[in-house]
């Protein structure tokens, strides 16, 4: 019931406790105690005698109050955590996943003392940056998870340019850059059978206010630099969760072309010039298409190459 509280008081006119309790269904008591409990986050409310209560400062916290009643989902964000901190979102959604949880719960922190990218890779993550899981169980087979990773960047984008005014560019596999500077990373983790995913976990790191250390300056940056203003993370996450909610739709339907062309809309990545770094060499060529599983074909010396990993670089 506390989720409507926020949204309810946010009207120009007082609230009283009384039709407060009565409109959510709980005692006069418990509004006074979710009031509390809500300045003691930050938030501040006027309360007038015989007039009741109004909301006149929120900080921005993206707690499940802030974002959940403002978005109409049919699966991401079904269930929702915020903590404080965390070692990880992705894997604090393993450890949720041993019980029994429903398809769209979302994980969110202040800050990781453990994040992570792929292959174990240190993933910066201090206060004031968007770290968040969703968890999912797309009905697609396993080669095709990359469509999941698509579909998020793809919301990702388009709430860039919603909330922010941006075009971002989405860079192969797992990145969206700003002017060729990383902004958000997406880990995407599976567990899978040889032809059903049991569940993907899709970590997702924007960094939004918060610093860039000075060994990532040349490689990355966040909102609040690039626009030169504070961004708010709660108008964020609503926009990314409603917009992927929209396009995993499509994964429901097996409409994967759609998320394919979408996604090369803003990844603008045939024809481009590229090193590959895998796990054993680096390969140089021209990217010359995209397969059906989102893998690369990039056209090189030695003929075509079929790219399934690996970190690209633009040449
Ligand atoms: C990624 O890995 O880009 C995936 C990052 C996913 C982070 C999210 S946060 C929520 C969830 N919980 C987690 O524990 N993780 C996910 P990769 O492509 O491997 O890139 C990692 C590299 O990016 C590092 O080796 C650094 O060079 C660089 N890096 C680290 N922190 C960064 C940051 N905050 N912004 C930009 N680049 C960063």
């Amino acid at each position: 019931m506390n989720k409507h509280l926020l949204k309810r008081l946010e009207q120009k006119e007082y609230v009283s406790g009384e039709t407060l309790a009565k409109e959510l269904n709980v005692s006069r008591t418990s509004i006074w105690k979710y009031i509390k409990s809500f300045e003691q986050k930050g938030y501040i409310f006027e309360s007038k005698k015989n007039k009741g209560y109004r909301l006149i400062f929120r900080p921005d916290i993206p707690i499940a109050e802030e974002i959940l009643p403002y978005i109409k989902t049919s699966i991401i964000g079904k269930k929702f955590y915020h903590f404080p901190s965390l070692p990880s979102t992705n894997s604090h959604a393993k450890e949720l996943l041993k019980k029994d949880i429903s398809e769209g719960c979302v994980i969110v922190t202040e800050e990781q003392m453990n994040g992570r990218g792929r292959k174990n890779r240190k993933w910066f993550s201090p206060k004031g940056g968007l770290w968040f899981s969703v968890i999912l169980y797309p009905d697609i087979p396993p080669q095709k998870a990359m469509y999941v990773t698509m579909a998020a960047s793809i919301a990702i984008s388009i709430a860039l340019k919603e909330i922010c005014n941006i075009n971002p560019e989405i860079k192969w596999p797992n990145d969206i850059l700003l002017d060729g500077k990383k902004i958000c990373g997406i880990l995407t983790e599976l567990d899978a059978e040889m032809d059903k995913i049991n569940y993907s976990i899709i970590g997702i790191g924007l960094n939004v206010n918060n610093g860039i250390p000075s060994a990532l300056n040349h490689s990355a940056t966040s909102l609040k630099k690039f626009t030169g203003n504070e961004v708010s993370r709660v108008l964020l996450l609503r926009s990314i969760l409603l917009h992927f909610d929209k396009i995993y739709q499509y994964i429901v339907c097996k409409d994967l072309d759609f998320i394919q062309k979408s996604w090369l809309s803003y990844a603008n990545i045939i024809g481009k010039e590229i090193c590959v770094h895998g796990e054993k060499e680096t390969i140089k060529g021209r990217v010359s298409d995209i397969d059906e599983n989102g893998c690369l074909f990039l056209s090189t010396n030695k003929g075509i190459t079929h790219i399934v990993a690996g970190d690209i670089e633009y040449i």
